[in-house]
């Protein structure tokens, strides 16, 4: 199996304008706008790349302008720049940009992308992901007397570019041709855009384990929209050159005039606001842009894949990725589940019937319901819904249930059967830890399926079937309305696995009833949010946070904690209340605050009994319970009410609280919601 390799993580965009007049102000701004639709994809330095002439001798050259820090301070690079002229307007041009994560090398210009072949700038490219031979690859160009300037690993593939070009410098060979020879040279992850002096107005660009989308724009008709996959060598490994003659039958193009815009993104939010036609490239395809006709190549073919890239239509609207008069996308976001939980039920579940229809893995149920055992792997918050879910899926199974992170999952090389029916939960469907495990499980025989919220993303597209959580682009990197969908997708597996168990009918009933009426009552959370500001006053100048549960709620005070610090830099710890006799009641003291999610189910006595363990410490729990119990509310120092519903489901009604917590607490730290430090939304770094 190739190992997925880290990426460098951030965010690509390219825009090439073909006989669509474009003042250089006006490209300029379609690149960095691109950005900032990707900025929460990483975002510690961005630069780009576009066409001009040199001032001196009047010849085509490319420039770049790059820039440590987030995208705005791009912007003021591009606006501080005097030697350009903005008014300039070029009928066919491209431009590429991108904002940057760094693992290798520090954010700085001159380590920003895009990456140069050399001080003429003759090649240039914008890269994610990281290339893991690039230091056999440095000293190999270093012995032929390349110089490199920065501390990346993108650096060698723009000189590698360019050493091969040198080497054919006689030959007709095409721009895609010489990126071919190229990225057959790299091991690793990754997905690049090139463009050259050397071929004006012509895009090249290709991806392995990093995803990469093109858009295309023209008022004409496209000529088709299933665009052939041309092969530099056929199946045989025999060049053949009648593949390499691209005619109209090949090429992807408008029909009659030929003006035609295309862009090429990390994902399609950057896309979306220019066109909504769309494709998606696989690994190892090799997509050029010449005359303003697209082609796709492929190296080699392996003979179970498909021979044509779909052109598909994506539905995300504008304003879905727009913060609206939100203070921020994670704001946006958690105010959106009432509707994104109907997304993510809609066509699923029959309120009347009590029927539940996975149509992503309805034609595997006869397989997965033979099962030995059910594995649920991901990360983070990801990992949080399974946890949230796992005594429901036990319940309703009757099969052992297995909940991992997929880091520890592959650090023990965790045994896995053909028999087993393993499951990859992930907002990005691109979290390399998760797709390292799912590519591990996939060859062991395992049944995959995907729980991803992106479309055509990596663990979607490598999973024998899925389903997709429906709950819209989510922008902010702290994960919130994709955990309640990932937890309501779960609990709808569950639904479906005990669907002919008579013995189960009435829970099912209860739980389908519950999942109706979970948008009003989330509503009605949302309501306490002026309260929990409230709350968030008294406590963010605090250094710690402890948040304690049991049973059903006990990923609330997980996934809680997280927020708490990857939104706040607070430290906050989930504590599984059972365990409080065993070491944790040592922090308990006056001064240490204490949450503790109390609802009234079978583990309340406990839960109780805990409170009382916490209060005889000189505890003053802030309590998150149910809103009609009084009882306990008398008990607390404070009382965050949320509805009462079903057990298995209050998990999706008590997080709510805990997402505006964090977030409240974070504002009055002065903390970025959206970009936390550190982190980036899209984590696929080992
Ligand atoms: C949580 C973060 C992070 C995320 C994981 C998994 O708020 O967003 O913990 O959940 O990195 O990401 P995926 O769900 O995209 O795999």
């Amino acid at each position: 199996m190739e190992a997925l390799t880290p990426l460098i993580d951030g965010g690509i965009f390219a825009y090439l304008n073909y006989l669509v007049p474009a003042k250089r102000k006006e490209i300029l701004d379609i690149l960095v706008n691109g950005l900032k639709r990707m900025e929460y994809r990483g975002y510690d330095s961005a630069g780009v790349g576009f066409e001009g002439t040199n001032t001196k001798n009047g010849s085509h050259e490319l420039k770049t302008i790059k820039q440590k820090g987030k995208v705005a301070r791009l912007q003021e690079e591009i606006d501080q720049t005097t030697d350009l002229d903005f008014e300039k307007e070029y009928e066919t041009h491209i431009g590429i940009a991108h904002t940057r994560w760094a693992t290798h090398g520090e954010p700085s210009p001159t380590n920003s992308h895009p990456q140069r072949s050399d001080t003429t700038n003759e090649f240039l490219v914008v890269h994610n992901g990281i290339i893991t031979n690039y230091k056999d690859l440095k000293s190999f160009l270093m012995s032929k007397g390349m110089e490199f300037e920065s501390e990346t690993d993108t650096e060698v593939i723009v000189k590698l570019v360019k050493h091969i070009s040198d080497k054919h410098k006689n030959s007709t060979m095409s721009f895609r041709e010489l990126v071919e020879l190229t990225v057959q040279q790299l091991e690793g992850a990754f997905s690049l855009v090139f463009m050259s002096s050397k071929f004006p107005g012509e895009c090249v660009c290709t991806r392995r384990g990093s995803p990469l989308v093109i858009g295309v724009k023209s008022k004409a008709k496209l000529s088709t929209d299933h665009i052939p996959i041309l092969y530099s060598k056929d199946h045989r490994g025999f060049m053949n050159p009648s593949l390499h003659h691209t005619d109209s039958t090949t090429e992807f193009h408008p029909i009659g005039n030929k003006e035609v815009e295309y862009f090429f993104a990390s994902d399609a939010s950057a896309i979306i606001e220019h066109t909504n036609q769309v494709i998606f490239l696989e690994d190892d395809d090799v997509a050029a842009v010449q005359n303003g006709c697209l082609t796709i190549h492929r190296i080699k073919r392996t003979l179970d894949e498909s021979t044509t890239r779909e052109v598909t239509t994506i539905k995300m609207e504008i304003q879905q990725i727009m913060k609206g008069s939100y203070s921020s996308f994670m704001q946006k976001e958690i105010f959106e589940q009432p509707e994104s939980v109907v997304n993510t039920m809609r066509g699923r579940v029959n309120f009347e019937t009590n029927q539940v229809v996975l149509g992503g893995i309805k034609d595997f149920m006869t397989e997965i319901r033979r099962c030995r055992r059910l594995l649920f792997i991901a990360c983070g918050t990801s990992y949080h819904s399974a946890v949230a879910t796992r005594q429901l899926m036990e319940e309703l199974t009757e099969l052992p249930v297995v909940v991992e992170l997929a880091s520890d999952f592959l650090d023990r090389q965790t045994p896995v059967f053909r028999d087993d029916v393993c499951f990859f939960i992930s907002q990005s469907g691109e979290t390399a830890d998760t797709l390292m495990a799912l590519r591990y499980c996939k060859q062991r025989g395992a049944l995959i399926v995907g729980i991803t919220n992106t479309v055509g993303s990596s663990i979607c597209r490598e999973s024998h079937c899925g389903v997709h959580i429906n709950a819209g682009p989510e922008i902010g990197v702290a994960s919130t309305k994709a955990y309640t969908s990932q937890f309501i997708s779960l609990v709808m597996f569950a639904l479906v696995m005990c669907e002919d168990r008579i013995s189960m009918q009435n829970r099912r009933k209860e739980i389908i009833q519950g999942l109706k009426n979970l948008p009003e009552q989330i509503k009605n959370v949302l309501k306490t949010d002026e309260h929990v500001h409230t709350l968030a006053q008294e406590l963010y100048q605090q250094k710690s946070l402890l948040v304690m549960g049991r049973g059903y709620n006990y990923a609330t005070c997980l996934e809680g904690a997280l927020k708490i610090k990857e939104l706040t830099y607070m430290h906050s710890e989930g504590i599984l209340a059972g365990e409080l006799k065993h070491g944790p009641l040592a922090l308990v003291d006056r001064a240490m605050p204490v949450m503790m999610v109390v609802t009234r189910d079978k583990v309340y006595p406990k839960c109780m009994n805990a409170l009382q363990q916490v209060k005889a410490r000189h505890g003053n729990p802030i309590v998150l319970g149910n809103v009609d119990d009084t009882d306990t509310q008398q008990q607390a120092n404070k009382y965050i009410g949320v509805p009462s519903t079903i057990d298995c489901l209050q998990g999706i009604l008590t997080i709510i609280p805990m997402q505006l917590l964090s977030m409240h607490i974070a504002q009055l730290r002065g903390c970025d919601v959206d970009c936390p430090r550190n982190l980036a939304k899209s984590v696929t770094v080992e």
